[in-house]
């Protein structure tokens, strides 16, 4: 049975669990550890830790039942030639896009800093979209790929709320695909922008999306 109903704001939402996946946006250590790009740009970092441990049961409970799981990664190619010169030429010099740091070259792909956190690291078998962008359909291969597998649905954490995960639910809204926000499962270095950013998805009558949370999730995937 796929079918089930998971509990959401503005309304409880029947979905198709064959037919969500779970997206993971952006859990790298260049956003949540000291010396990365989060950092670099003066944030307080610890702030994201609170979102790990229920990706973590969420996670855990979607990969039992063999959901679709994908991971984001935002970053650039080592020459930059991906990054456009007003998104590196922002802040300090010494602190920006390509720059040396304590985890490799800040935001650069195949840096230690750019890879996903340890306690979410990837399967061999589940999806890793690297994004130039801050939204996860924009120059990447995502949307096919949701095409070809049928999904309508994602079930989406990560981090930031108001960046990237909101850019990825803005655009994944716009091409037909229903979002449901797992609040505790996403984070911002800032507490207010965090309730905004969730606030602005499910208003209006869920105008970009829906919001539910980390138990009303493991209750749906439970019931499969
Ligand atoms: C940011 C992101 N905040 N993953 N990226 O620059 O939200």
């Amino acid at each position: 049975m796929t079918q089930t109903t998971i509990e959401a704001e503005p309304t409880p939402l029947a979905i198709d669990l064959a037919r969500t996946a779970l997206i993971i946006i952006d859990m790298q250590r260049d956003f949540l550890e000291p010396g990365g790009f989060g950092a670099a740009l003066g944030n307080d970092v610890s702030r994201l830790k609170a979102a790990v441990g229920p990706i973590r049961s969420v996670l855990t409970a979607a990969r039992k039942a063999a959901m679709l799981v994908i991971h984001t990664r935002e970053g650039h190619r080592p020459d930059l030639s991906d990054a456009p010169p007003l998104k590196v030429e922002r802040g300090d010099p010494k602190l920006r896009i390509g720059a040396p740091g304590p985890m490799g070259r800040i935001l650069v792909r195949g840096e230690p800093g750019h890879d996903i956190i340890p306690e979410l690291y990837p399967l061999r078998d589940e999806v890793i979209i690297d994004k130039p962008g801050k939204g996860a359909f924009y120059n990447t291969d995502l949307e096919p790929l949701l095409r070809s597998r049928r999904i309508e649905t994602l079930l989406v954490c990560g981090v930031t709320t108001e960046v990237c995960v909101n850019t990825t639910v803005r655009e994944a809204n716009d091409r037909g695909f229903r979002c449901i926000v797992l609040a505790d499962c996403c984070a911002s270095y800032f507490p207010e922008f965090h309730a905004a950013g969730l606030a602005m998805i499910k208003a209006q009558g869920a105008i970009f999306g829906w919001v539910s949370g980390s138990a009303s999730a493991l209750t749906a995937l439970d019931s499969d």
